[in-house]
């Protein structure tokens, strides 16, 4: 299809480019890390956010390109902030495809080879309705990543059917509490219960927790209070292309 051929043309002419956006530690106002989200740069149609192409990406079989560039983009940043002295991890989306059909155990291998020692500097964020199994292939297979020093997070927490089974069998290090809980939170009983819930649970598991779609400072104030610092979202920044994060970064703290 045309939009196909457009993202093989943008590929080759280099408009995609991964953003960050700052995920702070509200107690020690500083930032913590960054969430790499990839973007388009259209020549007619301007900047493009995922959403807008993921899904078509996806159709034309053109989603793994995407994924290794982002994962190629994000490993060589999180380079060169670590060689500027900048403690900021990099979050990177992956999906259950990556997980599937690709090689990222290998992919990943050749990543780190190229850069200083990645210990701990990049987390995969796995959403929980596209997480695949909990077999032990895909242990074995998780296990092996974090062996690489990756760090492993559930995106989306709460929004999928099996969380908890995932949480018992798959080794998780980090959830994030979906903005649709954060969103309605200031009005709904029922989320603040849910995110009460899943701030015990991670305190419980000795999981970090990350909340996002964090939109006002009475939200980003309460979140804090429950127990859950670590914070994400336009409250205070949203994506951004590298430089103008190292900005914003280096200005926040
Ligand atoms: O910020 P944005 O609207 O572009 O993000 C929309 C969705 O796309 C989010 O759910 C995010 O997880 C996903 N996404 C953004 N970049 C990537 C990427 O590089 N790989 C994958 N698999 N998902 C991404
Ligand atoms: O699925 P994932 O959570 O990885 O995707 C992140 C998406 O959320 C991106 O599209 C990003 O632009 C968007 N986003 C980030 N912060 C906020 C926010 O505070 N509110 C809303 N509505 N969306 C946000
Ligand atoms: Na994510
Ligand atoms: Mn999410």
């Amino acid at each position: 299809k045309a939009l196909g051929n457009e993202i093989r043309r943008g590929l080759e002419h280099g408009e995609f480019e991964v953003y960050y956006q700052p995920i702070i530690d509200f107690a020690q106002r500083r930032v913590v890390a960054a969430e790499a989200l990839m973007r388009w740069h259209h020549p007619d149609r301007g900047l493009l956010v995922a959403q807008q192409f993921i899904s078509i990406a996806e159709e034309e079989g053109l989603i793994m390109p995407l994924a290794q560039l982002c994962l190629a983009q994000s490993h060589q940043q999180a380079d060169i902030w670590s060689k500027a002295g900048h403690r900021w991890r990099i979050a990177v989306n992956v999906s259950a495809k990556q997980l599937q059909d690709g090689d990222i155990l290998q992919q990943l291998r050749l990543l780190c080879a190229g850069i200083e020692p990645i210990d701990n500097r990049v987390d995969l964020e796995l959403t929980e309705s596209v997480l695949f199994d909990t077999s032990d292939e895909a242990r074995e297979l998780l296990n092996s990543i974090r062996r690489l020093g990756y760090r492993i997070g559930m995106d989306d927490f709460g929004t999928g059917y099996s969380s908890f089974n995932y949480l018992q069998w798959l080794p998780i290090d980090k959830i994030k509490i979906d903005r649709q809980f954060v969103s309605t939170m200031n009005v709904s009983r029922q989320a603040r219960g849910i995110i009460s819930a899943t701030i015990a649970l991670a305190q419980n598991l000795e999981l970090d927790v990350v909340a996002e779609g964090v939109e006002t400072p009475q939200q980003a104030r309460q979140l804090a209070n429950l127990g859950c610092p670590q914070q994400q979202g336009f409250h205070y920044s949203p994506a951004l292309d590298a430089e103008s994060f190292e900005q914003w970064a280096i200005g926040y703290a």
